[in-house]
């Protein structure tokens, strides 16, 4: 019993963190093709014929896009963010973005702010309210106010994490060393009560 005890002990003791990330990205982080960077401005006519996924391709309206991922080796969800890298946006005001028809928020608005016209911004949506729907296939939509806002999607990257092995905290640990004392002396006096 007392080796029981002591051995439980332990391998909580080794017990570490040992959460596994995951990222599932759509497109590449080449600023639309053409080097854009956050807050920069850009010419719209300088994008160029994308990648064939819906990236990097000038478009004009609410467009959707699916990312399909492997959730392999993952335990059960626990926080995940969604972040998507876009420009131009908002000619009749602010854009919303949709996981699976679900709405997150709204874009930056990077039309109309300056000479430039259009400006490329970095949005990062937290999605700990949609755990459950992170299931390896998700369409995302960017819903515009009006059809006829011209932009461009670079990226969307999800990080997703799980919770990775339990970590009992210092106060745990004392509790349990506590009740396996307590343990140990109700045996002690079960043994001397019966001798
Ligand atoms: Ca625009
Ligand atoms: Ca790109």
């Amino acid at each position: 019993m007392k080796h029981l005890l002591t051995g439980a002990l332990f391998a909580m003791l080794c017990t570490t963190a040992s959460a596994t990330t995951i990222e599932a990205q759509l497109g590449d982080t080449d600023g639309f093709g053409i080097g854009a960077t956050h807050a920069s401005g850009f010419e719209w006519s300088a994008v160029g014929g994308g990648d064939g996924d819906g990236t990097d391709t000038w478009v004009y309206g609410t467009q959707a896009v699916s990312l399909t991922y492997s959730l392999g080796g993952l335990g059960p969800i626990t926080s995940a963010s969604l972040e998507v890298f876009t420009g131009g946006q908002g000619l009749n005001g602010l854009t919303s973005v949709l996981i699976d028809g679900q709405l997150l928020g709204t874009l930056t608005d990077g039309d109309d702010v300056g000479p430039m016209y259009n400006y490329a911004w970095r949005n990062t949506f937290d999605l700990s309210s949609f755990l459950a729907l992170l299931d390896g296939s998700n369409t995302l939509t960017f819903q515009t106010i009006s059809g006829g806002d011209g932009w461009v999607l670079d990226y969307a990257r999800f990080t997703i994490s799980d919770d990775g092995a339990p970590v009992p905290e210092p106060g745990a640990l004392a509790l349990l060393a506590a009740g396996l004392i307590a343990v140990r002396l109700a045996a002690r006096k079960q043994r001397t009560a019966q001798a």
